[in-house]
């Protein structure tokens, strides 16, 4: 598939450590941005700082007291989810996790609902009933959203075989962890994919834990996911998940051969979350050594830095889409802060029982 990418015949990694170094292409002047226009690099770029600024929003408010139930940042993973998705159009389907708002925004999800739905208000995306795990908009085909870990397989491929039954040619993207790899709901929606021959891509966003449980200490063999999928006949690659240029180059090639039948496939993102599981997270599992290992390449920092010395943007433009997302955040809260609450009476609509 992508070039810069392994392929599952490739030589996998040697060591069950995960190396933040996996990858230099982002340091090498990223062969494939000469593939994409300057507005679409530029894109790419305000995509994953929107996220990332949302998120440190969202932990603020989080602190405040603003938002409560769980909340899980994705912050450390932009690439991923905005390499992935942006060769989507309105045709596919986007399921995923409870690490949603980083999905949710990538494919284009409206960020003022969003936010307003994890301050639990009236004006958001689930009339503020679903909260950060629960993200959802079926306008946009963004499916949620689940908090049960596998919960999403099932779901992504029952709308993967109604694109194939109804000759459509969408596709459906499904992102995951690594902790959900040892749930039975997953091998067994990879074996019926395969079977039915669906159009549906398996994006591992493959972070190194699963809650405070390293791949390494739950997981027999080899530490590669992507290996394994072959053993279902699914085609499939790993991706440094902090490059996004990496990770969009291996989604449009899969994408584009998801549209021509040839599917199931997979790819295996290696990425990492700078922050813990979730907001109360102790991270007592890991040293921050590591965590600093990981954020020398973080994507929202390095992408645009090799844009501008690549003379591919100027600092001004990357400046300007900072300033603007800046504005855009502080818009969504306030938006968020000044929506009513649900009414009493609304408490039981919607709800399935
Ligand atoms: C069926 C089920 N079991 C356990 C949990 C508790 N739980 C929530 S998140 C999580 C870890 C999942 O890790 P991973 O799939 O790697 O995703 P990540 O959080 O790293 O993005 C667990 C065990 C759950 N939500 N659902």
């Amino acid at each position: 598939m992508a070039s810069q990418a392994k392929t599952k015949s490739g030589k996998p990694a040697k060591s069950a450590k995960r190396s933040a170094a996996a990858s230099k292409s982002l340091e090498n002047g990223a062969t494939g941005a000469g593939s994409y226009s300057q507005d679409e690099l530029l894109e790419m770029f305000r995509q994953m700082c929107l996220i990332r600024q949302f998120e440190i929003a969202c932990g603020e408010h989080y602190a405040k007291g603003n938002i409560r139930g769980f909340l899980h940042l994705y912050i450390g993973q932009e690439a991923t989810g905005v390499g992935a998705l942006r060769p989507l159009t309105d045709q596919d389907y986007v399921v995923t996790h409870y690490r949603d708002h980083g999905h949710a925004i990538s494919r284009g999800l409206d960020v003022n609902r969003s936010m307003a739905e994890l301050f639990g208000r009236k004006t958001g995306l689930s009339k503020g009933k679903g909260g950060s795990m629960h993200l959802f908009d079926a306008a946009k085909r963004f499916m949620g959203g689940h908090a049960i870990v596998g919960g999403q397989f099932p779901l992504a491929l029952g709308l993967a075989f109604s694109q194939k039954y109804q000759k459509t040619d969408g596709v459906t993207v499904c992102f995951f962890g690594d902790g959900s790899t040892n749930q039975g709901l997953y091998h067994e929606t990879l074996n019926l994919a395969a079977v039915w021959k669906v159009p549906m891509l398996f994006v591992l966003e493959n972070n190194g834990y699963g809650m405070g449980t390293a791949v390494e200490r739950v997981r027999a063999g080899s530490p590669d996911f992507y290996t394994d999928v072959d053993r279902y006949g699914i085609d499939a690659v790993e991706v440094d998940g902090m490059d996004v240029l990496a990770v969009r180059e291996a989604a449009d090639i899969a994408i584009a051969k998801l549209r021509a039948g040839e599917g199931p496939l997979f790819i295996e993102a290696k990425t990492f979350r700078y922050v813990g599981h979730s907001y109360a997270d102790g991270q007592k599992y890991r040293d921050q050594h590591e965590v600093d290992e990981w954020r020398r390449r973080d994507p929202v920092e390095a992408y645009p830095q090799m844009l501008i010395d690549h003379k591919l943007v100027s600092k001004k433009q990357i400046d300007q889409v900072k300033a603007d997302v800046d504005a855009q955040v502080a818009a969504a809260v306030k938006f968020a802060e000044e929506s009513p609450e649900p009414d009493p009476e609304e408490l039981f609509d919607d709800v399935m029982a």
